[in-house]
């Protein structure tokens, strides 16, 4: 049990609190950053406002801070974690009958982001919800045998990485094929979402809160238009897919001509590079899949971003890009969405 504080907080000044909060993280302070958030929540916060505001706007600055490099990986690693307890503490103090129906909410397959979806699940569950919540990197065939052993009303499904979206709509597919409609959620689904629905979802939301407005009223939604998720997957993204090993293997080897900085490398930095070129050609597939070169364009932005800040000089990723692409010749959507990164980074 915390204690409540004697001195009451004077006003719930957000940005204030994010500081302090994300100051308890950064020095893996659990307890601390604990009896903060319980100590709000005895002050009279709303506990939807703490994890929304507090935890994902703490999250928020955390992953710009390792986007930057200025918190290593498992620095990141040890602030979600303490995040994911102070949660949970903060779960156990709510306690709501459920009264409306039953929800299923899992990550995709090879969908890390847990601490999203925990939050989805806490926020259901004080609106009435009975949640059954399934975390992290959930297979489809297992996500469909739970929905026949529990029959939900609902599957919420996290996509929190573009990379993720074939497996997404597989997943989908197959919720709706057990007649259970799917709202879907994450960045993985772009911007305003546009990719759910065209990856066959019934509903989308950007966060929580949208999501308890959204299954609150007006749930199962209208079925869509089955022709809307009809077409995906082309002969260019199978290609991508079934030859992934070799384009990742041969740009590594073309990069070592192509860029010499690459041969002092230290192993390090060599695993990193090839982490990189897997990044690209998952981006480039995932792009090819849905038909959007945004995906690919946001993922040469973002990586560009990444790279700068630990000092690699933009040319190399232009060089790893390039080097996919002469692999790519016979293939025009897969080679115009490289051109539009390549362009992208010449401006
Ligand atoms: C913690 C973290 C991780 C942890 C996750 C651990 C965990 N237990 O969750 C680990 C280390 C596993 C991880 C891995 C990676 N991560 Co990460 N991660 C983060 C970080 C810092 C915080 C995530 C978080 O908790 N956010 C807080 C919540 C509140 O964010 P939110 O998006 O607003 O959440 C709302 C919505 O997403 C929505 N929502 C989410 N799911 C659903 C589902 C439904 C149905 C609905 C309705 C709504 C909904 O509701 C949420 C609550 O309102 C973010 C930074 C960020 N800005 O989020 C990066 C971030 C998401 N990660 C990123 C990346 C790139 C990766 C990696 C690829 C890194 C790498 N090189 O390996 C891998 C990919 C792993 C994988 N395949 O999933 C990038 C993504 C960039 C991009 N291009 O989109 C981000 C944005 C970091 C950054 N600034 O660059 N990551």
């Amino acid at each position: 049990m915390s204690v409540p504080s004697a001195v009451p907080r004077r006003s719930y000044d957000i940005a204030a609190l994010i500081d302090e909060f994300l100051q308890l993280l950064g020095e893996g302070d659990e307890y601390g950053a604990v009896e903060m958030v319980t100590e709000l929540y005895e002050e009279g916060v709303p506990p939807q406002r703490l994890m929304i505001d507090l935890i994902g706007g703490a999250q928020t600055r955390v992953g710009e801070l390792w986007a930057a490099n200025e918190w290593t990986v498992a620095r990141e690693h040890a602030a979600t974690a303490i995040s994911e307890r102070v949660l949970a503490a903060l779960a156990a103090r709510t306690n709501v009958r459920p009264y409306r129906g039953r929800v299923t909410i899992a990550c995709v397959d090879g969908e890390w982001h847990a601490l999203p979806t925990r939050m989805l699940a806490e926020m259901l569950r004080l609106d009435g919800w009975r949640v059954d919540f399934l975390g992290a990197n959930v297979p489809g065939p297992h996500l469909v045998t739970h929905l026949h052993q529990t029959g939900p009303d609902v599957v919420a499904l996290s996509c929190m990485i573009a990379t993720r979206l074939p497996r997404a709509h597989a997943a989908i597919t197959a919720c709706k094929a057990a007649g259970v409609p799917v709202i879907a959620g994450g960045r993985g689904f772009g911007p305003g979402g546009r990719y759910a629905q065209h990856l066959g979802a019934d509903a989308w939301a950007a966060g929580a809160e949208e999501a308890v407005r959204r299954l609150a009223r007006n749930w199962p939604p209208h079925n869509q238009d089955p022709q809307l998720s009809a077409y995906l997957g082309d002969e260019e993204y199978t290609y991508v897919v079934r030859h992934r090993p070799v384009l990742i293997s041969t740009a590594m080897r073309q990069l070592t001509d192509t860029y010499p900085a690459v041969r002092e490398y230290n192993q390090r930095q060599l695993d990193s590079t090839a982490e990189d070129m897997a990044h690209i050609v998952d981006f480039l597939a995932a792009a090819l899949y849905v038909n959007e070169t945004q995906i690919f364009t946001d993922f040469v932005a973002w990586t560009d971003e990444v790279l700068q800040a630990r000092g690699v000089p933009p040319v190399a990723l232009r060089v790893g890009l390039e080097t996919v692409r002469a692999q790519l010749h016979d293939y025009p959507t897969a080679g115009a969405m490289l051109a539009a990164g390549i362009q992208l980074l010449n401006e």
